[in-house]
């Protein structure tokens, strides 16, 4: 008998033009055929750093064996290829979260960049009695910042809180929460430990109406969905290029161009000046003023190499490859009957990270079971340290994939789950 076949709307794309070519794309990422313990290794550790495509190495080689110079200084050659390509980076940046050339400084990682907005940003514009917005689900390296500044000021930090059963913030709290009194509102827009993608287009708008400003945490979510400072209206973004297929040792700080030309430099010396006396100095324009000394040239190759991978890819593809993986992973954990997921269990407004618990096995040994089967996670409290408490459990085991991971690869990590719960007679 003929099955009824659903028509396809007309303007329907055919497959290819929907889905990523994974084992294609896999090809280009030379660790990905790495055995660990005679396995074929399984990289499942993405949310920590993403592994790299040899077009960002090779662009970062070519740099060095081709164009290796200082930038913004010597009118040679070298120097002219190197300043250009730097810019490049900066362009490519700006344009991929289409923000301002002006707008985009780059930092060691995004840590760094929270670290420049706090110091020039907050020193300057928050005192005492203001309060600070963040939730309960920050990085460390969205939290510790402002609690330093908070301390520094005296002001107060306000968490918008979590419903830990739904895993999402608690939708009320936002409005309780952010006042009159709110001068920032720092959250992040996908938790690195749920995976919650949190409605920054709310927090956004109120945050705006109460005179606030509001730095986004971006970490997460620019590696994995397209992320657009003009529709956002954001005033901060924080994010990291080595999760986002670019070197270590490189990060981004957006800021809106009318912010950064008020601000103080947060690092000052060569490079950030436009002029300099033995009294005084001047600024150079933006970004610069915020780029002081010799910076990471080789990095920002590789970042501008990894932009182009991932604009050629499809970002919007990417969102669907990753949503296809995360509903398998979570549908298949939910098999395991001693495994307890934290963050949402439904699929919408959820990026591709999942921590769980094993039982009582400890995370440390969960990731060590599978690393013996070649399979790379994470299990600690992923620097959220008050979340994990706030979840009553010391430490969880963290499995976060990416482009290159495939639903075959989710199958191997379940079997070794099971394996590991039969090893603990679980
Ligand atoms: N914000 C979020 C949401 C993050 O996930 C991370 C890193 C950072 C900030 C800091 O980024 P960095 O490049 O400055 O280190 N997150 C993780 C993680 O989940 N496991 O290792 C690093």
């Amino acid at each position: 008998m003929k099955k009824n076949k659903q028509p396809k709307p007309k303007d329907a794309k055919p497959d290819a033009e929907i889905k990523l070519d994974v084992e294609k794309i896999r090809k280009d990422f030379p660790i990905l055929s790495r055995k660990i313990n005679g396995n074929q290794l399984i990289y499942f550790d993405n949310a920590a750093t993403s592994q790299k495509p040899m077009q960002v190495i090779k662009a970062m080689d070519d740099f060095y064996m081709q164009s290796n110079a200082n930038v913004h200084r010597s009118v040679h050659k070298l120097g002219e290829e190197s300043t250009e390509a730097y810019e490049l980076a900066h362009k490519k940046t700006a344009e991929f979260i289409h923000a301002d050339f002006s707008e985009v400084i780059f930092t060691k990682n995004a840590t760094e960049a929270i670290n420049l907005a706090m110091y020039s940003w907050g020193m300057q514009n928050i005192r005492k009695g203001d309060e600070i917005v963040l939730t309960q689900m920050e990085h460390h390296s969205n939290l510790v910042p402002w609690q330093y500044l908070a301390k520094t000021k005296r002001a107060s930090l306000k968490f918008l809180e979590l419903d830990a059963k739904k895993g999402r913030i608690m939708p009320e709290d936002i409005y309780k929460k952010i006042t009159n009194k709110t001068k920032l509102v720092s959250v992040t827009h996908m938790s690195n430990v749920l995976g919650t993608i949190n409605p920054v287009r709310e927090i956004i708008d109120l945050a705006h109406d109460k005179k606030a400003l509001v730095m986004l945490d971006v970490a997460q979510s620019v590696p994995h969905m397209p992320v657009d400072a003009q529709k956002l209206d954001a005033d901060f973004m924080a994010f990291s290029g080595h999760k986002m297929l670019g070197p270590t040792g490189t990060g981004v700080l957006f800021a809106k161009k009318g912010l950064l030309e008020k601000m103080q430099p947060f690092n000052y010396g060569g490079d950030m000046i436009s002029s300099v006396s033995y009294e005084d100095a001047e600024w150079n324009e933006l970004p610069w003023k915020f780029e002081a000394g010799s910076p990471n040239v080789a990095g920002a190759v590789g970042l501008s190499a990894a932009i182009d991978y991932l604009r050629k890819v499809g970002m919007d593809k990417i969102v669907k490859h990753d949503a296809s993986l995360t509903k398998y992973a979570l549908e298949r954990l939910a098999e395991i009957k001693q495994v307890t997921i934290f963050g949402p269990k439904e699929t919408n407004d959820r990026g591709p990270v999942i921590s769980f618990t094993l039982g009582d096995i400890h995370a440390h040994d969960v990731s060590t079971i599978l690393d013996r089967d070649g399979i790379e996670v994470r299990g600690g409290h992923h620097c959220a340290m008050p979340l994990a408490r706030l979840l009553g459990v010391t430490a969880t085991t963290r499995a976060s994939f990416y482009l290159y991971n495939t639903k075959d690869e989710i199958d191997k990590f379940i079997a070794s789950l099971a394996h590991a719960a039969r090893i603990f007679r679980l």
